[in-house]
């Protein structure tokens, strides 16, 4: 069944930050949709299995980010 995961992120200000954001996390396994909010940093994620927390920090962190 279908996991929606909800977080935040730091220090994205504009469209570019946006989409590395959600290129990074859309290479997780299972991830099958990214919406990300830059005006509140706001991330929701629907994937086929739940999220591991340490798969989507190490994400954030490669796109350049941080969890809030
Ligand atoms: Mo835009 Mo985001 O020039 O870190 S890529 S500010």
């Amino acid at each position: 069944s279908t996991s929606t995961t909800n977080f935040t992120v730091t220090g994205m200000t504009c469209g570019h930050c946006v989409s590395s954001v959600t290129e990074e996390i859309s290479e997780i396994s299972g991830v099958e949709n990214v919406d990300v909010d830059l005006a509140t940093g706001s991330v929701t994620v629907t994937s086929s299995t739940p999220l591991e927390d340490d798969a989507v920090r190490v994400a954030v962190e490669e796109a350049g980010y941080a969890l809030a």
